[in-house]
């Protein structure tokens, strides 16, 4: 009885417990109104959407994935630097503090046309 009743607190504690990190894990959600989440595909040998145009101050949250071979994602002024294998999605998060225009470049060697794989960040007041 005893032991049953052991057995049955630590499944519940290790339940609790996967649950919490399973929590924990899921990807970042827009948690304010400001916040802006924007899907990007990446592919030989350009982005979709190949420009992003956010508010100065929000919340920027990209969900990047290469859908051919592997990929990366950068934009140097916010020290964005992302590899992209294929098929996966990987999340970027960052506060868009900087007004202008901003490149974001693959930097993982993709092949005849990587050199001309980027896009455009705009960052309005
Ligand atoms: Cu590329």
């Amino acid at each position: 009885m005893n032991r049953s009743l052991a057995f049955l607190a630590v499944a519940v504690v290790i339940t609790a417990i996967s649950i919490a990190v399973l929590l924990a894990a899921q990807r970042p959600t827009p948690e304010d109104t400001n916040a802006v989440a924007i899907n990007v595909t990446s592919r030989q040998w350009n982005y979709t959407p190949s420009e992003i145009r956010v508010k100065e101050g929000q919340t920027v949250i990209l969900h990047l994935k290469s859908i051919d071979v592997p990929h990366g994602f950068a934009i140097e002024e916010y020290r964005v630097n992302v590899f992209l294998p294929p098929g996966e999605t990987v999340d970027v998060k960052f506060i868009a503090n900087q007004v202008g225009e901003f490149q974001y470049f693959c930097n993982v060697f993709c092949g005849t046309g990587h050199p001309n794989h980027k896009g455009k960040l705009i960052v309005e007041k």
